[in-house]
Protein backbone atom coordinates (compact mmCIF):
# COMPACT_ATOMS: atom_id res chain seq x y z
CA UNK A 1 0.00 0.00 0.00
CA UNK A 2 1.61 3.28 -0.89
CA UNK A 3 -0.16 6.39 0.79
CA UNK A 4 -1.11 8.96 -1.51
CA UNK A 5 0.53 12.34 0.10
CA UNK A 6 -1.36 15.07 -0.63
CA UNK A 7 0.50 17.37 2.10
CA UNK A 8 4.07 16.48 0.86
CA UNK A 9 2.65 16.49 -2.67
CA UNK A 10 1.05 19.85 -2.50
CA UNK A 11 3.71 21.67 -0.15
CA UNK A 12 5.83 20.52 -3.36
CA UNK A 13 4.00 22.24 -6.10
CA UNK A 14 3.47 24.99 -3.07
CA UNK A 15 7.48 26.18 -3.64
CA UNK A 16 7.24 25.58 -7.51
CA UNK A 17 4.28 28.29 -7.68
CA UNK A 18 6.93 30.58 -5.35
CA UNK A 19 9.08 30.18 -7.68
CA UNK A 20 7.30 30.84 -10.34
CA UNK A 21 6.12 34.18 -8.38
CA UNK A 22 9.48 35.96 -7.52
CA UNK A 23 10.51 35.34 -11.48
CA UNK A 24 6.91 37.67 -12.36
CA UNK A 25 7.76 40.12 -9.49
CA UNK A 26 11.84 40.32 -10.54
CA UNK A 27 10.46 41.33 -14.58
CA UNK A 28 8.04 44.05 -13.01
CA UNK A 29 4.94 42.11 -12.83
CA UNK A 30 2.55 42.18 -9.70
CA UNK A 31 2.12 39.51 -6.78
CA UNK A 32 -1.20 37.47 -7.43
CA UNK A 33 -4.03 38.77 -5.51
CA UNK A 34 -6.82 36.51 -3.70
CA UNK A 35 -9.40 38.01 -1.72
CA UNK A 36 -11.91 35.71 0.22
CA UNK A 37 -15.28 36.31 1.10
CA UNK A 38 -16.40 35.28 4.68
CA UNK A 39 -19.78 35.37 5.77
CA UNK A 40 -20.53 34.51 9.40
CA UNK A 41 -19.03 32.61 12.00
CA UNK A 42 -19.10 28.51 10.95
CA UNK A 43 -15.88 26.89 12.75
CA UNK A 44 -15.04 25.15 9.84
CA UNK A 45 -15.45 27.93 6.81
CA UNK A 46 -13.27 30.11 9.04
CA UNK A 47 -10.16 27.29 9.36
CA UNK A 48 -10.42 26.61 5.79
CA UNK A 49 -10.31 30.69 5.15
CA UNK A 50 -7.19 30.34 7.47
CA UNK A 51 -5.70 27.58 5.48
CA UNK A 52 -6.08 29.88 2.26
CA UNK A 53 -4.70 32.75 3.54
CA UNK A 54 -1.66 30.54 4.63
CA UNK A 55 -1.35 29.06 1.77
CA UNK A 56 -0.97 32.27 -0.11
CA UNK A 57 1.27 33.64 1.92
CA UNK A 58 3.81 30.80 1.68
CA UNK A 59 3.46 31.14 -2.32
CA UNK A 60 4.02 34.93 -2.14
CA UNK A 61 0.74 36.00 -2.99
CA UNK A 62 -1.12 38.74 -1.07
CA UNK A 63 -4.24 37.96 0.40
CA UNK A 64 -7.13 39.28 1.57
CA UNK A 65 -10.61 38.37 3.95
CA UNK A 66 -13.75 40.32 3.52
CA UNK A 67 -15.60 39.28 6.44
CA UNK A 68 -19.53 40.02 6.98
CA UNK A 69 -21.75 39.13 9.36
CA UNK A 70 -24.36 36.40 9.23
CA UNK A 71 -26.94 38.79 9.00
CA UNK A 72 -26.05 40.13 5.50
CA UNK A 73 -28.16 40.26 3.26
CA UNK A 74 -28.20 38.90 -0.24
CA UNK A 75 -27.97 42.27 -1.75
CA UNK A 76 -25.29 43.53 0.41
CA UNK A 77 -23.05 40.33 -0.45
CA UNK A 78 -23.84 40.87 -4.08
CA UNK A 79 -22.67 44.30 -4.22
CA UNK A 80 -19.30 43.37 -2.68
CA UNK A 81 -19.11 40.56 -5.51
CA UNK A 82 -19.44 43.64 -7.76
CA UNK A 83 -16.74 45.64 -5.93
CA UNK A 84 -14.11 42.40 -6.45
CA UNK A 85 -15.49 42.40 -9.77
CA UNK A 86 -14.20 45.77 -10.66
CA UNK A 87 -11.15 46.27 -9.01
CA UNK A 88 -7.91 45.86 -10.44
CA UNK A 89 -6.05 44.48 -7.39
CA UNK A 90 -7.81 41.63 -6.87
CA UNK A 91 -7.13 38.65 -9.59
CA UNK A 92 -9.51 36.20 -8.09
CA UNK A 93 -11.78 35.75 -5.58
CA UNK A 94 -14.14 33.18 -3.29
CA UNK A 95 -16.95 33.02 -1.69
CA UNK A 96 -16.30 30.64 0.95
CA UNK A 97 -19.54 27.91 1.22
CA UNK A 98 -21.87 27.47 2.71
CA UNK A 99 -23.46 30.70 2.55
CA UNK A 100 -26.54 31.38 5.35
CA UNK A 101 -29.65 30.33 4.37
CA UNK A 102 -31.47 33.16 3.50
CA UNK A 103 -28.90 34.10 0.62
CA UNK A 104 -29.27 32.16 -2.66
CA UNK A 105 -26.10 31.40 -3.47
CA UNK A 106 -26.29 30.40 -7.22
CA UNK A 107 -27.32 34.06 -7.42
CA UNK A 108 -24.22 34.84 -5.74
CA UNK A 109 -22.06 32.38 -7.58
CA UNK A 110 -23.88 33.70 -11.32
CA UNK A 111 -22.34 37.29 -9.74
CA UNK A 112 -18.77 36.64 -10.39
CA UNK A 113 -16.35 37.76 -13.16
CA UNK A 114 -16.08 33.98 -14.78
CA UNK A 115 -12.33 35.20 -15.10
CA UNK A 116 -12.07 36.02 -11.53
CA UNK A 117 -13.95 32.70 -10.54
CA UNK A 118 -10.78 30.96 -9.02
CA UNK A 119 -13.02 28.32 -7.30
CA UNK A 120 -14.58 26.89 -10.87
CA UNK A 121 -18.07 27.37 -9.54
CA UNK A 122 -19.84 30.07 -12.11
CA UNK A 123 -21.79 27.51 -14.67
CA UNK A 124 -19.45 29.58 -17.57
CA UNK A 125 -16.39 27.45 -15.29
CA UNK A 126 -18.38 24.66 -15.32
CA UNK A 127 -19.50 24.44 -18.73
CA UNK A 128 -16.24 25.08 -20.53
CA UNK A 129 -14.81 22.77 -18.41
CA UNK A 130 -17.20 19.72 -18.81
CA UNK A 131 -16.79 20.91 -22.46
CA UNK A 132 -12.81 20.20 -21.86
CA UNK A 133 -12.41 24.45 -23.06
CA UNK A 134 -9.57 26.39 -20.77
CA UNK A 135 -11.25 27.24 -17.37
CA UNK A 136 -10.99 27.37 -14.01
CA UNK A 137 -11.37 23.69 -12.51
CA UNK A 138 -13.09 23.89 -9.11
CA UNK A 139 -10.29 23.22 -6.65
CA UNK A 140 -11.16 19.78 -5.20
CA UNK A 141 -11.54 17.78 -8.71
CA UNK A 142 -8.24 19.58 -9.83
CA UNK A 143 -6.83 18.61 -6.76
CA UNK A 144 -7.62 14.92 -6.89
CA UNK A 145 -6.68 15.17 -10.63
CA UNK A 146 -3.16 16.55 -9.57
CA UNK A 147 -2.77 13.93 -7.60
CA UNK A 148 -3.08 10.83 -9.53
CA UNK A 149 -1.37 12.57 -12.23
CA UNK A 150 1.98 13.16 -9.71
CA UNK A 151 1.64 9.28 -8.39
CA UNK A 152 1.99 7.82 -12.28
CA UNK A 153 -1.45 6.21 -11.56
CA UNK A 154 -2.44 4.91 -14.65
CA UNK A 155 -6.38 5.73 -15.30
CA UNK A 156 -7.09 5.01 -18.98
CA UNK A 157 -9.53 2.20 -19.31
CA UNK A 158 -9.79 1.95 -15.91
CA UNK A 159 -13.06 1.51 -14.14
CA UNK A 160 -13.73 4.76 -11.71
CA UNK A 161 -16.60 4.75 -8.90
CA UNK A 162 -17.64 7.92 -7.56
CA UNK A 163 -19.73 7.90 -4.74
CA UNK A 164 -21.42 11.45 -4.24
CA UNK A 165 -23.12 13.43 -6.64
CA UNK A 166 -22.37 17.01 -5.56
CA UNK A 167 -21.57 20.16 -7.86
CA UNK A 168 -18.56 21.06 -6.58
CA UNK A 169 -17.07 17.27 -6.05
CA UNK A 170 -18.80 13.95 -7.50
CA UNK A 171 -20.08 15.51 -10.67
CA UNK A 172 -17.20 17.54 -11.79
CA UNK A 173 -14.41 14.87 -10.73
CA UNK A 174 -16.60 12.15 -12.90
CA UNK A 175 -16.48 14.46 -15.63
CA UNK A 176 -12.67 14.97 -15.48
CA UNK A 177 -11.91 11.41 -15.09
CA UNK A 178 -14.39 10.13 -18.22
CA UNK A 179 -12.64 12.89 -20.44
CA UNK A 180 -10.12 12.07 -23.27
CA UNK A 181 -7.31 13.74 -21.45
CA UNK A 182 -3.89 12.59 -19.00
CA UNK A 183 -5.56 11.36 -15.89
CA UNK A 184 -8.86 10.59 -17.78
CA UNK A 185 -9.76 7.85 -20.36
CA UNK A 186 -12.23 5.69 -17.18
CA UNK A 187 -14.88 4.23 -17.43
CA UNK A 188 -16.95 5.97 -14.98
CA UNK A 189 -19.67 4.81 -12.23
CA UNK A 190 -21.49 7.28 -10.33
CA UNK A 191 -23.23 5.83 -7.19
CA UNK A 192 -25.34 8.41 -4.81
CA UNK A 193 -28.15 8.02 -2.19
CA UNK A 194 -30.67 6.54 -4.02
CA UNK A 195 -28.11 3.91 -5.53
CA UNK A 196 -29.48 0.16 -4.72
CA UNK A 197 -26.62 -1.89 -3.71
CA UNK A 198 -23.69 0.28 -3.91
CA UNK A 199 -21.14 -1.89 -2.87
CA UNK A 200 -21.48 -4.35 -5.79
CA UNK A 201 -20.29 -1.38 -7.85
CA UNK A 202 -17.65 -0.46 -5.05
CA UNK A 203 -16.18 -4.04 -5.68
CA UNK A 204 -15.63 -4.23 -9.39
CA UNK A 205 -14.02 -0.52 -8.67
CA UNK A 206 -10.04 -0.26 -10.01
CA UNK A 207 -10.30 3.49 -8.78
CA UNK A 208 -12.91 4.62 -6.06
CA UNK A 209 -13.59 8.64 -5.64
CA UNK A 210 -15.29 8.55 -1.86
CA UNK A 211 -17.15 11.99 -1.82
CA UNK A 212 -20.52 11.31 -0.15
CA UNK A 213 -19.81 13.14 3.66
CA UNK A 214 -20.74 10.09 5.31
CA UNK A 215 -17.67 8.85 7.87
CA UNK A 216 -16.11 5.61 6.95
CA UNK A 217 -18.31 4.66 4.55
CA UNK A 218 -16.75 2.54 2.54
CA UNK A 219 -15.43 -0.82 4.29
CA UNK A 220 -13.06 -3.36 3.71
CA UNK A 221 -15.47 -5.88 1.93
CA UNK A 222 -16.61 -3.37 -0.43
CA UNK A 223 -13.39 -2.87 -2.29
CA UNK A 224 -11.42 -5.28 -4.11
CA UNK A 225 -7.85 -6.14 -4.00
CA UNK A 226 -5.30 -3.79 -5.29
CA UNK A 227 -8.27 -0.19 -5.88
CA UNK A 228 -7.25 3.02 -5.64
CA UNK A 229 -8.60 4.65 -3.46
CA UNK A 230 -9.56 8.86 -2.86
CA UNK A 231 -10.85 9.91 0.18
CA UNK A 232 -12.73 13.51 -0.09
CA UNK A 233 -14.67 13.19 3.20
CA UNK A 234 -13.97 15.47 6.17
CA UNK A 235 -16.29 15.60 8.69
CA UNK A 236 -15.63 16.96 11.90
CA UNK A 237 -15.90 14.74 14.64
CA UNK A 238 -16.04 15.89 18.61
CA UNK A 239 -13.63 14.52 20.88
CA UNK A 240 -11.30 15.73 24.15
CA UNK A 241 -8.74 17.08 22.41
CA UNK A 242 -7.35 20.20 22.58
CA UNK A 243 -8.89 21.32 19.38
CA UNK A 244 -11.77 19.65 20.19
CA UNK A 245 -12.23 17.49 16.88
CA UNK A 246 -10.56 15.21 14.52
CA UNK A 247 -11.63 14.83 11.46
CA UNK A 248 -12.95 11.40 9.69
CA UNK A 249 -13.00 10.56 5.98
CA UNK A 250 -15.68 8.88 3.93
CA UNK A 251 -13.26 5.69 3.96
CA UNK A 252 -12.51 3.07 7.03
CA UNK A 253 -8.57 3.52 6.32
CA UNK A 254 -7.69 0.72 8.69
CA UNK A 255 -9.70 -2.14 6.84
CA UNK A 256 -9.89 -0.54 3.25
CA UNK A 257 -5.85 0.27 3.19
CA UNK A 258 -4.42 -3.02 4.06
CA UNK A 259 -6.00 -4.12 0.25
CA UNK A 260 -5.36 -0.96 -1.76
CA UNK A 261 -2.61 0.06 -3.47
CA UNK A 262 -2.63 3.27 -3.01
CA UNK A 263 -4.97 5.48 -1.12
CA UNK A 264 -5.26 9.10 0.52
CA UNK A 265 -4.63 9.61 4.54
CA UNK A 266 -7.33 12.34 6.10
CA UNK A 267 -6.17 14.12 7.06
CA UNK A 268 -2.96 15.46 4.77
CA UNK A 269 -4.86 13.93 1.36
CA UNK A 270 -7.41 15.85 -0.85
CA UNK A 271 -7.89 18.57 1.51
CA UNK A 272 -4.07 20.13 0.69
CA UNK A 273 -4.03 19.19 -2.58
CA UNK A 274 -7.53 21.79 -2.65
CA UNK A 275 -5.71 24.09 -1.24
CA UNK A 276 -3.27 24.36 -4.14
CA UNK A 277 -5.34 23.85 -6.57
CA UNK A 278 -6.99 27.08 -5.67
CA UNK A 279 -3.37 28.89 -5.26
CA UNK A 280 -2.87 27.58 -8.97
CA UNK A 281 -5.88 29.15 -10.51
CA UNK A 282 -5.00 32.29 -8.94
CA UNK A 283 -1.70 32.43 -10.10
CA UNK A 284 -3.44 31.73 -14.10
CA UNK A 285 -6.04 34.39 -13.26
CA UNK A 286 -3.23 36.83 -12.18
CA UNK A 287 -0.73 35.71 -15.45
CA UNK A 288 -3.93 35.95 -17.76
CA UNK A 289 -4.01 40.01 -16.20
CA UNK A 290 -1.07 40.70 -16.78
CA UNK A 291 -0.25 39.71 -20.10
C1 LIG B 1 -6.10 18.32 5.46
C2 LIG B 1 -14.40 22.07 2.27
C3 LIG B 1 -16.43 20.80 2.58
C4 LIG B 1 -17.20 21.96 2.38
C5 LIG B 1 -16.58 23.16 2.10
C6 LIG B 1 -6.28 20.61 4.47
C7 LIG B 1 -8.43 21.61 4.08
C8 LIG B 1 -9.04 20.50 4.63
C9 LIG B 1 -8.28 19.42 5.08
C10 LIG B 1 -9.21 22.77 3.58
C11 LIG B 1 -12.95 22.21 2.24
C12 LIG B 1 -12.07 21.03 2.46
C13 LIG B 1 -12.40 23.47 2.03
C14 LIG B 1 -6.90 19.49 5.01
C15 LIG B 1 -10.92 23.71 2.08
C16 LIG B 1 -10.62 21.32 2.09
O1 LIG B 1 -4.94 18.50 5.86
O2 LIG B 1 -6.57 17.20 5.34
C17 LIG B 1 -7.04 21.67 4.00
O3 LIG B 1 -8.96 23.88 4.00
N1 LIG B 1 -10.20 22.60 2.61
C18 LIG B 1 -13.27 24.58 1.80
O4 LIG B 1 -12.82 25.69 1.60
O5 LIG B 1 -14.59 24.41 1.82
C19 LIG B 1 -15.19 23.21 2.07
C20 LIG B 1 -15.05 20.87 2.53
Amino acid sequence: MILLDGKATSARIKAQIAVQVEAMVQVGGKRPHLTAILVGEDGASKTYVANKEKACAAAGFTSEVVRMPASTSEEALLAEVARLNADPDVDGFIVQLPLPKHINENRVIEAIDPRKDVDGFHPENVGRMMLGLPSFISATPFGIVTLLEEYGIETSGKHCVVLGRSNIVGRPIANLLSQKAKAGDCTVTICHSRTKDIAKYTREADIIIAALGVPEFLKGDMVKEGVVVVDVGITRIADSSEKGYHLVGDVAFDEVAPKASYITPVPGGVGPMTIVSLLKNTLKAATSRQS
